[in-house]
């Protein structure tokens, strides 16, 4: 089994099972599409809660799994070559989930591509906009001029995904 211990993460957050995926996250829309993922694939995984309330995403700890401060983030013990691996980005961390447990990404050349683009359309598109709405109107930053516009935009996109989900047979399965 692989040694987490050189992992600065595990420090703050000790691993019961070091032999399972740590997740460190928290349930914001970014957070749940790993967690979401962990559970459809039933890959054996170890939560930790990240707090925002007392900055754990600003940790050395955490930064040492992503120093762009931001949840989700694993450590896989046993990553490729049977080594650990660190992964932030949820889109990065949904397609190495995939292909680990060899589920929802399509073997055959073109549906595995229209699900990458889909993901990334989730990532680029669907996700920063609607991120951007809940700011916007939220008491933070409460302008009608940035709201409103998120706003069409998210609706629009929405709108995409839905016609995509009404018609399509689905590229993943
Ligand atoms: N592109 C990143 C975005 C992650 C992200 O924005 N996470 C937010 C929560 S949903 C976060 O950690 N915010 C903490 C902060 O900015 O301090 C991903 O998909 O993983």
């Amino acid at each position: 089994m692989s040694d987490l211990s050189t992992f600065l993460s595990t420090k703050k957050w000790p691993p019961q099972h070091p032999d399972r995926i740590q997740l460190y996250s928290l349930p914001t829309p970014n957070g749940v599409k790993v967690s979401i993922m962990l559970e459809e694939t039933g890959l054996p995984y170890e939560p930790h809660l990240v707090r925002f309330d007392s900055n754990d995403q600003l940790s050395p700890e955490f930064l040492a799994v992503n120093p762009n401060n931001k949840i989700p983030a694993i450590l896989d013990p046993n990553g490729p070559g049977g080594k650990p691996l660190p992964l932030f980005e949820s889109g990065a961390i949904l397609l190495y989930l995939a292909d680990k447990a060899q589920r929802f990404m399509p073997q055959e050349a073109a549906a595995r591509y229209q699900a990458i683009q889909w993901l990334m359309f989730q990532m680029g598109g669907v996700g920063p906009m609607f991120g951007q709405v809940g700011f916007s109107t939220s008491s933070r930053a409460r302008t009608t001029r940035t709201s409103g516009r998120a706003t069409v935009i998210s609706g629009k996109r929405s709108g995409c995904s839905a016609c995509w989900i009404a018609t399509s047979r689905g590229v993943i399965g």
